[in-house]
């Protein structure tokens, strides 16, 4: 579709199946032209996702194993990433875990194993892989998050989740101040509810979904897809005057009362 990320190599975490997130931008990504580096925790992500990209005709840069609730992990994914890719452009942090014992009921209940849990996997998470990867980000470059409402505002059953968004909000604006400096633009993406494996088994969903037709002013959800694009626009050039930004992706949910 472009050459705007022509020699551009963009690592993405958390391409679960088709319907991740992850999947939406890394297609975006590949239409403009970058060079792809994926990393997995599950081996059945992985197996998903060889087979998304046989499908799709995208050859990957290479696929890393990463679970990042471990730092010794992620310390070896992206020293695997560097040794073979030599500089890195850009990374998308596209995944989150909390227990589903905490996304129901009342936030007051979640325990401190459950707090930490969801800390540590969904927020904590960006801080040590912004760490590791700004040691091949020496071209400059950008990294790209994936937040939620429930970080602003009480959204029911989101809970623990909401807190943590909160703080991975936070984790940019920090983040995006210690590596301006090296050119290092880092922003989130606050996107509206998408059907995804995640979003599965946990209440609530339908009943938020179908108030977002009701309320949002452009009377619908968004997909994948358009998320995709936006967080291209973030990796781009096409936005190097923007960093430490939550851009809502959200057919404009956030501004009504
Ligand atoms: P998916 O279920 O498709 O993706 C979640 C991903 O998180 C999976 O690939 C999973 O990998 C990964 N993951 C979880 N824990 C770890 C870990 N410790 N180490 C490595 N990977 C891990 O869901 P989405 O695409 O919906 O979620 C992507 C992001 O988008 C999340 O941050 C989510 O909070 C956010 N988001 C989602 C919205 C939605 O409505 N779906 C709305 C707004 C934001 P594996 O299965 O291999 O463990
Ligand atoms: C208010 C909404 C309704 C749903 C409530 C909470 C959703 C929290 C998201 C969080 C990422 C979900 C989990 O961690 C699920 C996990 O406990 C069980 N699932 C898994 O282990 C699957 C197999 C893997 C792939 O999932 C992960 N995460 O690894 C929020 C809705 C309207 C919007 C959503 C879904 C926001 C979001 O942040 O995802």
């Amino acid at each position: 579709m472009s050459n705007l990320l022509a020699g551009k190599k963009i690592v993405v975490m958390g391409v679960a199946n088709e319907r991740s997130i992850g999947w939406g931008i890394a297609k975006s990504l590949h239409e403009h032209g970058a060079e792809l580096i994926f990393t997995y925790r599950k081996e059945r992500s992985l197996d998903r996702l060889t087979k998304l990209l046989a499908e799709n005709g995208i050859r990957p840069l290479m696929v890393a194993a990463c679970d990042v609730s471990d730092d010794e992990s992620i310390a070896a994914a992206y020293a695997k990433i560097g040794e073979e890719a030599g500089i890195i452009h850009g990374v998308v942090h596209s995944l989150a875990y909390a227990g589903k014992d905490e996304l129901q009921g009342e936030f007051v209940d979640t325990t401190r194993e459950g707090y930490l849990l969801a800390q540590d996997s969904s927020a904590y998470s960006l801080v040590a892989v912004a760490r590791e990867a700004r040691k091949w980000m020496t071209e400059g470059g950008a990294i790209v998050t994936q937040s939620y409402i429930g970080a602003e505002r009480v959204v029911r059953n989101y809970n623990v989740m909401g807190v943590a968004k909160a703080a991975l909000e936070a984790c940019v604006r920090y983040l995006a101040e210690d590596l301006g400096k090296d050119g290092i633009r880092v922003n989130a993406i606050s996107a509206g509810p998408i059907r995804t494996l995640s979003a599965k088994g946990v209440s609530g969903f339908n009943e938020i979904s179908s108030v977002v037709v009701e309320r949002a002013p452009l009377r619908r959800n968004v997909d994948q897809n358009e998320v995709g694009d936006a967080t291209m626009f973030l990796v781009s050039d096409l936005s190097r005057g923007i960093t430490g930004e939550v851009i809502h992706v959200d057919a404009g949910y956030h501004i009504m009362g």
